[in-house]
């Protein structure tokens, strides 16, 4: 992986193609029609307080969340510029109750790639000015090339996945992604609209200091959980650690990722599953930690090995630097 700063992320793919063990250059043209939208969605972000984009769309989606109006923009703009490219066969959305089939109008473009996305994660921060993103996850389909995509190319494991990244929109605009051979950051500079190499080979520090977590979910949390949390807020080596969570998982787990720190939203009482969802969230952000030498669990097992059984399901995430799962997967187990 050629990691030279400065360098434009358009450079930077046709540079890197050749890595990509199936470089037949469509999955750089999805990188780059990712690259597209999240300029436009970055636009309509970036001015949301200026017009009438604030507040709600009227709608709530199949998670029974309110739709905002910028979650319904942000899902249309990923969605049209992803079909407009002819290069996917199938999306699917956090905002979409089902997957969309896309059917090639040219039987020449014999379409291999499934997208999933949360088109704006943290959506409820839109309206008090916090930091949102959207996060992508990219595979290869498995059913036959040519016939109408299925559930089952979008059911496949985290470990599956050819590609994966997010964009952070926060006091800069950033774009993070792996294509399985390290994690890179391009920051977009907004006067010129391109994106630049800015963060090569980002990697999470083995341990770190940082924990976040809705603690006002505390007494509803396994007492393995319970126990980790208190470890990380008692006197001891390193310790107190500092919690930091601003309920936009995008710009918690990137924080941690670059002074290290660890992500968590684990079942409870309220929540049999946690709240996050594997496909379009966690395996995603599974990828990206686990190709920065992070670690990302369900608290017993790797999110990337979890056979998918739905669409829209959730699980429990812990995710960021590797020796802080791995100690709250020591609590967990301590207590199952
Ligand atoms: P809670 C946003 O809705 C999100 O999916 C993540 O971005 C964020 O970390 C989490 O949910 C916040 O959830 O229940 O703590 O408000």
């Amino acid at each position: 992986m050629q990691t030279k700063k400065n360098k434009t992320l358009g450079e930077f793919i046709i540079e890197n193609q050749g890595s990509f063990q199936y470089s037949s250059g469509e999955l750089s043209k999805l990188i780059n029609a990712i690259r597209l939208a999240a300029k436009v969605v970055n636009h309509e972000v970036n001015k949301a307080g200026l017009v009438d984009i604030l507040g709600t769309a009227g709608d709530v989606n199949i998670q029974g969340e309110n739709q905002q109006k910028l979650d319904v923009l942000a899902n249309d703009k990923f969605i049209q510029t992803l079909k407009n490219r002819e290069i996917v066969c199938g999306i699917a959305s956090e905002e979409e109750d089902d997957f969309i089939k896309i059917n090639s109008h040219d039987e020449r473009h014999q379409n291999k790639y499934v997208v999933l996305i949360d088109p704006l994660d943290g959506s409820s921060n839109i309206d008090v000015n916090v930091s949102v993103g959207t996060i992508f996850s990219i595979y290869r389909r498995v059913t036959p090339v040519g016939t109408p995509v299925t559930l089952e190319d979008f059911l496949q494991p985290g470990n599956n996945q050819v590609a994966a990244g997010y964009i952070v929109y926060g006091t800069s605009t950033m774009l993070v992604y792996t294509t399985g051979d390290g994690v890179n950051g391009f920051t977009l500079n907004p006067a010129i609209g391109t994106f630049y190499l800015s963060h090569p080979n980002m990697q999470f520090p083995e341990t770190g200091k940082i924990y976040s977590v809705n603690e006002g979910n505390y007494v509803h949390f396994s007492q393995g959980v319970k126990d980790y949390i208190k470890y990380c807020q008692e006197e001891g080596k390193g310790r107190p650690y500092t919690s930091r969570y601003i309920g936009s998982l995008v710009s918690d787990f990137h924080r941690n990722m670059i002074k290290g720190g660890i992500y968590m939203y684990p079942k409870s009482s309220k929540a049999s599953d946690g709240k996050l969802r594997l496909l379009y969230e966690c395996n995603p952000m599974a990828f990206i930690a686990e190709q920065a030498n992070g670690k990302a669990s369900n608290g017993t097992k790797p999110i990337l090995e979890i056979i998918p059984t739905e669409l829209h399901q959730r699980v429990p995430f812990f995710c960021g630097s590797k020796k802080m799962v791995e100690k709250v997967e020591t609590f967990i187990n301590e207590k199952k």
